[in-house]
């Protein structure tokens, strides 16, 4: 765009804008409140997208291009405001246009709710498949549930986390689009009969409770090209006719008891990460939109092709994400079947030739099982089915391995009670895949062997990626340009283009200008934090960040302990060679978590007795930030220097904060798990400082035994003193951190914590030794960004596309 035709779109901007936040506020531009602006800004770029949605639903129902449909419990898609400016290509002219009308584009942003749909890797993840899909040009949309609150809001009060609800809709919510007339019922509950009608058995679900289920619809905009895809959401209300005011008295307490009852289905996303609590409300909702999703995408389905199901399996390619959708095989089956009047035979090979399934985690209590009866009871028909593939899949087991009844019967979906959601899951796919390489290995080799020797073909692994867009371009602005000036633009739309950074990696002048951005993100971060917390750290200081969900096996304990250590050795010798350290927390526990409670106190105890002793402030701070989000995250990931990723090996299937800190140049100090494996491959042992036990060990000490945490205690007098400052008073008055002390001696350190301890320290130090070597630094971190390319999520997206969707 030259300067004549930037100049143009300026003006046209202006004057669209001005007339909008007239239509929107009633009020002239001068005396419009900044939630307005907002609001008008939102509009009109609301505006622009839709266009182009209509657009690319006209193109692909055209051509019938095969469609993705990823159905996922979560989609954390963070604020979509600046993320559409820039993908329509108008960042520049927004941008000046408002700078010259005098208002604050930052505040402005700062006016729209981050809406909180996930808990943290599995629902963002989503988002940043949806975002490549869509700047790739691949039709791929998603499914989920529009939940009238998301993920609670975290306070930190008095050291503690405190739960408020996230009322992310209260000033509505612009970039969605109602639509009433695409609803569906969902059906709870009830008996289902069989009826012989015309020689043809027939399942009749009788006095069931209905629900209706309406669909909210978001744009998923490309990046600089005019794809834009779909995420729709689904709003459960109770079904028309339950018109409250025309109800006499004793109906209307039945009307509103049955309107609460609908509702409560997407009022709340359960706020557990890689965990199940099997609450009854869960199934619900996991019907809920598995339900309303499929007959949606049947039914358009069939508008496109003369109203005939016939070649659906190959046309549609129905991806779930996690067990939470597992139900989408019986429900497809149910629909097939029972309303298009499929033979089980023929609904058997268009669901399985339709389905494909990634898991996300081998903790075992994560691995969703429903009790026979609540699911028999709640959804009666789908158990029904769920039965029947399970009869026929021990049917066929056992005319294959005759002799292997005990394994034959370790496969059943169900068993003892329960009905296995990922045994469901994989045998109504054609695809299972893990998301990083070693996760699908410890899939194929541990978790699922059975059934890897029984479908060894359907077994695959998509290691996962992020969006450069929202995790570098968007969020790191300054970064974006120096790469633009140095390499050009291509890897805008294809990271793997950074490997041109390898040119200037010996370059003091790059090196410079990197380093200053570096800085000035690290002194943007401090701000916030100051103003925050009321804390100041120096942007000179090692920036060593840890941020992600509060969990025993991503060892957030492991970090602390370390700091109080080193927070012990400063004390002894204020005159510490080191290099100055801001150790920056952040991430939410599940508010029924009491031990990842505890380790948030845990934190906030050391940061105050650290930030309060003047002994050692000019070296060491620490910092727990409160309320983790996707807007936070895009502020702490530019301006980190050390990447914490020190999950106990195997345990962390894959992670992404890794690749989001790595993109933006942070160096990763991790286990040799999940992705970081794949990391530690693409940037070569001199840029990246792993330690600890490797996932083999953790789990032969987990098969065999012969780890006694005691002797690691007795042994060695770092750790000693460090656990009695849990429970001695040293953390203030009255604070015993006694659980945390208990797990780690009493309960023999499930997470081998103790164990790793030292290797971790060593591991500091290396850290402390290479950041004082400014020049060897910054080589490490330029080379990290170069070789980040392979953690595109569009590379992943790529990848499913070619091995498991087979989309040309
Ligand atoms: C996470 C995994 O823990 C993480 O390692 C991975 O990078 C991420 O998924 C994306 O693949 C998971 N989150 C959840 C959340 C729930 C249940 C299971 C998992 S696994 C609710």
């Amino acid at each position: 765009m030259n300067s004549s035709e930037k100049q143009k779109r300026k003006e046209a901007f202006k004057a669209d804008y001005i007339n909008k936040i007239e239509e929107v506020s009633g009020n002239c531009l001068k005396e419009s409140s900044v939630l307005k602006q907002y609001q008008a800004l939102a509009e009109l770029v609301m505006d622009k997208v839709t266009t182009q949605w209509a657009r690319t639903n006209t193109l692909y129902n055209k051509h019938q291009t095969k469609q993705v449909y990823f159905f996922s419990i979560e989609f954390l898609i963070g604020r979509l405001l600046k993320s559409y400016i820039n993908n329509i290509d108008m960042e520049d002219v927004v941008t000046e246009s408002l700078a010259e009308l005098g208002l604050d584009y930052a505040a402005i942003q700062e006016q729209e709710s981050d809406p909180g749909l996930g808990n943290g890797g599995l629902g963002r993840l989503m988002a940043c498949y949806l975002d490549s899909s869509a700047a790739m040009g691949m039709p791929a949309h998603g499914n989920g549930i529009r939940y009238k609150y998301g993920l609670f809001e975290q306070r930190i009060i008095n050291g503690e986390q405190v739960e408020v609800a996230d009322n992310w809709l209260k000033n509505g919510y612009p970039f969605e689009i109602r639509k009433p007339d695409k609803s569906v019922i969902v059906k709870y509950y009830g008996s289902i009969h069989s009826e012989n009608i015309n020689g043809n058995l027939t399942f009749i679900h009788e006095d069931y409770e209905p629900i209706m289920a309406v669909p909210y619809d978001i744009p998923i905009k490309g990046y600089h090209n005019e794809t834009v895809n779909s995420l729709r959401l689904w709003s459960a209300e109770p079904i028309d006719g339950f018109d409250l005011p025309t109800f006499n008295q004793g109906q209307f307490l039945y009307a509103v008891r049955q309107k609460s009852e609908a509702e409560a289905i997407s009022q709340i996303l359960y706020p557990n990460d890689s965990g199940f609590d099997g609450k009854l409300l869960r199934l619900k909702q996991e019907y809920f939109f598995v339900c309303a999703g499929l007959k949606r995408i049947v039914s358009h389905y069939k508008r496109n092709n003369s109203n005939s199901v016939d070649g659906f399996g190959e046309k549609i390619c129905i991806h779930i994400n996690d067990t939470h959708p597992a139900m989408c095989g019986p429900e497809l089956m149910r629909i097939l079947m029972d309303e298009e009047g499929l033979s089980w035979n023929d609904a058997w090979k268009m669901t399985l030739s339709a389905l494909s399934f990634t898991n996300h985690t081998v903790l075992p209590e994560a691995l969703e099982k429903w009790p026979i009866d609540m699911m028999n009871k709640l959804l009666p028909r789908i158990y029904m089915i769920v039965e029947e593939i399970n009869r026929r899949f021990i049917e066929e087991l056992d005319a294959c391995y005759p002799n292997n009844m005990e394994r034959n019967h370790s496969l059943s979906i169900i068993k003892d009670g329960q009905v296995h959601m990922a045994s469901l899951s994989i045998v109504t796919s054609h695809s299972v895949n893990g998301v990083a390489s070693l996760h699908s290995k410890i899939l194929r080799e541990e978790t699922f062997n059975g059934f890897y020797q029984v479908f060894p073909e359907r077994f695959h692994s998509v290691t996962n990626g992020v969006s450069p867009r929202r995790f570098l371009m968007h969020s790191n602005p300054k970064l974006k340009n120096l790469l633009n000036e140095s390499i050009g633009t291509e890897w805008e739309k294809n990271l793997f283009q950074l490997k041109k950074l390898s040119n200037y990696i010996n370059d003091p002048v790059f090196y410079e200008k990197f380093n200053a951005i570096k800085l000035a993100n690290k002194v943007y971060l401090a701000d916030y934090i100051t103003k925050h917390i009321g804390i100041s750290v120096d942007p000179t200081s090692i920036f060593d960040i840890q941020v992600k969900r509060i969990h025993e096996y991503k060892r957030q304990l492991l970090n602390a302990l370390h700091v109080l250590y080193l927070y012990n050795r400063l004390k002894e010798n204020p005159n510490l060679e080191m290099a100055p350290r801001s150790f920056i927390f952040a991430g939410k526990a599940a508010p029924g978590y009491y031990f990842a409670k505890d380790i948030i106190k845990l934190i906030n105890a050391i940061a105050y007795m650290v930030n309060n002793d003047k002994a050692v402030q000019d070296k060491l701070k620490v910092v727990f930030l409160a309320n983790f989000n996707v807007s936070l995250a895009e502020i702490i990931y530019p301006s980190a220097n050390v990447s914490e990723q020190i999950s106990t090996a195997g345990k962390e299937a894959s992670g992404t904060s890794n690749m989001k800190f790595m993109m933006n140049g942070a160096i990763t100090l991790g286990t040799m798990d999940g992705a970081n494996i794949e990391i530690s491959e693409a940037v070569g042992p001199t840029n990246i400082v792993t330690f600890g036990l490797t996932s083999d060990e953790v789990s032969h000490y987990q098969k065999y035994g012969g780890y006694h945490s005691v002797d690691i205690f007795e042994q060695d007098p770092r750790i000693q003193e460090v656990m009695h400052q849990l429970v001695d008073g040293t953390l203030g008055f009255g604070l015993n951190f006694q659980s945390i002390y208990d797990s780690l001696l009493l309960y023999n350190d499930p997470y081998f914590v103790l164990k790793d301890f030292n290797a971790y320290t060593d591991a500091q130090n290396r850290i402390d030794q290479l950041f004082r070597n400014n020049k060897t630094w910054t080589k490490m971190s330029i080379s990290n960004i170069a070789q980040s390319g392979m953690f595109s999520s569009d590379r992943s997206i790529a990848d499913y596309q070619r091995e498991i969707w087979k989309i040309k």
